[in-house]
């Protein structure tokens, strides 16, 4: 067992379509355990620091502009081998390459209107953690 946490974002697209409640379901329905949660709007420098490895490719502008379009949910989740099991949960970036039943699939409007993040590795899961919860917002 690999205990790990990772950070979901709940799109706003996605909030927008009133989604919460159903994704928050398949989450715990993978078995993976919700220690944090909030509702927020980004600023455009929170959205442009959180994507900042992206700063320069030519979807950036339209990442931020959507990301600040309306408010996200941020979430940690924990769970055995969490980082990986939540991007399986998810889908892939590109959702013409989903599968059916990944939140992807199923919610996602475009490339960029995708629904839903989560962490790509450890490393990034404990960076991305850090820029919206200290470390008392997360019940254990
Ligand atoms: P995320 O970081 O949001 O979980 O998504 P990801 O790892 O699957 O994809 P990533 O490559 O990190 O891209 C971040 C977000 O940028 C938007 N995107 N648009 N070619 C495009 O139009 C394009 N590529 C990426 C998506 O919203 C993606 O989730
Ligand atoms: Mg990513």
């Amino acid at each position: 067992m690999t205990i790990e946490r990772t950070l979901s974002i709940i799109k706003p697209n996605a909030v927008k379509k009133q989604l919460i409640g159903e994704i928050v379901t398949r989450i715990n329905q993978a078995k993976l355990n919700i220690v944090a949660l909030k509702m927020l709007r980004l600023t455009k420098e929170q959205a442009e620091g959180f994507y900042a490895e992206h700063q320069g490719k030519s979807f950036f502008d339209k990442l931020v502009n959507f990301m600040i379009s309306g408010p996200i949910v941020v979430q940690v989740l924990e769970g055995d081998n969490a980082i990986k099991r939540y991007r399986e949960l998810m889908g892939p970036t590109d959702l013409s390459k989903a599968t059916a039943g990944t939140l992807r699939a199923d919610f996602a409007d475009s490339m960029t209107e995708n629904a839903v993040h989560g962490s790509d590795s450890l490393t990034s899961a404990e960076k991305e953690i850090a820029y919206f919860f200290v470390d008392s917002e997360i019940v254990g």
